[in-house]
């Protein structure tokens, strides 16, 4: 593989070609007339307009990156997440114009685009599935009697949906039928496939996913997990690695069912699996992503790997230079999502021009980004500026490090999830460990965020003052001559 096309834009697209460029691969960029000037279209070797900024009229306009691809000599493309990162067709065109795609088969990426053939697929691997029922189905008697088997509440999920798009919870058997139209009337016209089928509805649940990757000679490793469960509205904001609740056995029984459902589908590359846990600490299969992670940089800062390397490694042909027993943790790694959007208000999209814009630095800090000082950010994609990512020797360690590089981080001209980041950090829930998926809708409103930022200001401003006293105590010139007023104070 002599030269990649990033099917991408913004950070991943330059996280992917620096990779590439370290392996000595020359590198293809793609964008849109509102990337005409991104970072990562300057940093590519070569470079192509695919058309007007709207995604579908450029980032998802698969067949013209092909030919892009064709005419340039390209021959492999990385997809990175998002846009076709997940389109099988697009794969699939990918191999017939005898170009490697840099991710798993076609038909991997179909079978778990389907929530139903996904499980059908794990389950036959014996991969823990959360109590209900792997089938489509549509008849109400059914779902009740479902429901009277694994116990109330249950949750009817659309098979072609994701990120909780079309679910719906019954709490009683007699909502049953209503719910259940509502829920095949939503998946019908969201994603023009009617199939629903039903679980036990898990309460207070985390969301713990295993990266795993595989190579085209049946290998497949785990390489560990990481915790997912700061959402909002099915938006992570908050990752780390490794999590805080496995005990080496079962990150070991949740490793070797995370490699048994990728090896359900035969896949090859990265992916990871969701599972959700349960408060008893068990856990079930929930969906397998065929591409690489937003959260990726955790992993590969406990492992020391390189991701992106491995992804062309095997794509190549060649084998995992590692078994699963020469992978061990080191340390621990937390992420936090930079968005231009404003946690006081209502994490609305924040658009402007970045005024003033510094990243933070230093040993452990890592900031995967696509943003610069005096750029604007595009209302058309995603409105992430960064992911801001550190490791330490331990959980508490890299918290730390973490609150340090936010006050370090300086953006002005548009609001970003900064401080609700530090809001998270600051949390006693999230330092002790002890958090679900509902910790944002629990814990988060904008005048806690106001409130502990005016109690942060104080402490600043009572260090600010503590400093002042001692320094002007230092600076002082000692009183060498008694006074008789003095001693009467
Ligand atoms: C669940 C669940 C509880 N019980 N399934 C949300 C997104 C979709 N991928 C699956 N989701 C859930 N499935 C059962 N049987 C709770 C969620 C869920 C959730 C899962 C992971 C991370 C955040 C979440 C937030 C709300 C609900």
């Amino acid at each position: 593989m002599k030269k990649i096309l990033v099917a991408n834009r913004g950070e991943i697209a330059l996280r992917v070609m620096r990779t590439a460029r370290r392996m000595g691969i020359a590198t293809v960029a793609v964008y849109s007339e509102a990337d005409r000037h991104a970072p990562h279209v300057r940093f590519a070797d070569e470079a192509v307009l695919l058309g007007p900024a709207p995604s579908a009229q450029s980032y998802l306009r698969g067949e013209k990156i092909i030919e892009a691809a064709k005419q340039l000599g390209v021959d492999g493309i990385h997809p990175g997440y998002g846009f076709l990162s997940e389109n099988a067709a697009f794969a699939r065109m990918v191999g017939e114009a005898g170009i490697t795609f840099i991710g798993p088969k076609p038909l991997s990426i179909e079978v778990m685009g389907s929530k139903l053939a996904a499980k059908e697929a794990a389950k036959k691997f014996n991969v823990p599935m959360v109590p209900g029922i792997e089938e489509a189905i549509t008849d109400v008697a059914m779902a009740k009697e479902i429901g009277r088997r694994v116990g109330y509440p249950i949750l009817i999920k659309a098979s072609a949906g994701g990120g909780g798009k079309g679910m719906r919870i019954v709490e009683r058997e007699e909502d049953t039928q209503e719910q259940m139209e509502r829920a095949i009337s939503e998946a019908v016209s969201a994603f023009g496939d009617g199939s629903v089928f039903i679980e036990k509805y898990v309460t207070g649940p985390r969301h713990v996913e295993v990266q795993v990757m595989g190579d085209t000679h049946g290998n497949i490793v785990y390489l560990f997990e990481r915790e997912c469960s700061i959402q909002r509205r099915h938006q992570k904001v908050v990752e780390e690695a490794p999590s805080a609740i496995l005990s080496p056995e079962m990150r070991r029984a949740m490793g070797e069912a995370a490699v048994r459902a990728a090896k359900s589908c035969d896949y090859v590359g990265a992916g990871t699996v969701e599972f959700l846990v349960d408060s008893n600490r068990n856990f079930y299969f929930l969906e397998m992503n065929t591409r690489l992670q937003v959260e990726h940089p955790v992993t590969e800062m406990i492992t020391g790997l390189d991701l992106v390397e491995l992804q062309i490694h095997v794509a190549r042909g060649e084998k995992l230079p590692f078994a699963q027993e020469d992978l061990q943790i080191n340390g621990h790694a937390i992420e936090i999502r930079v968005y231009a959007e404003d946690p006081l208000n209502n994490f609305l999209p924040s658009v402007g021009t970045l005024e003033r814009y510094r990243i933070p630095s230093g040993p452990g800090i890592r900031v995967d980004g696509g943003f610069e000082e005096g750029m604007e950010v595009p209302i058309y994609y995603d409105p992430m500026l960064a992911k801001l990512v550190v490791h330490g020797a331990t959980r508490s360690e890299a918290i730390q490090k973490l609150k340090e590089a936010i006050a370090a981080y300086e953006v002005e001209g548009v609001a970003t999830t900064l401080p609700f980041g530090q809001f998270v950090l600051d949390h006693p829930a999230f330092i002790s460990g002890d958090f679900d998926t509902h910790f944002v809708q629990q814990y988060y409103t904008s005048e806690k965020l106001i409130e502990s930022q005016k109690a942060g200001a104080e402490v600043a401003a009572m260090l600010g003052l503590r400093f002042h006293l001692d320094n002007r105590r230092k600076l002082t010139v000692p009183v060498v001559v008694e006074s008789k007023w003095r001693e009467r104070v």
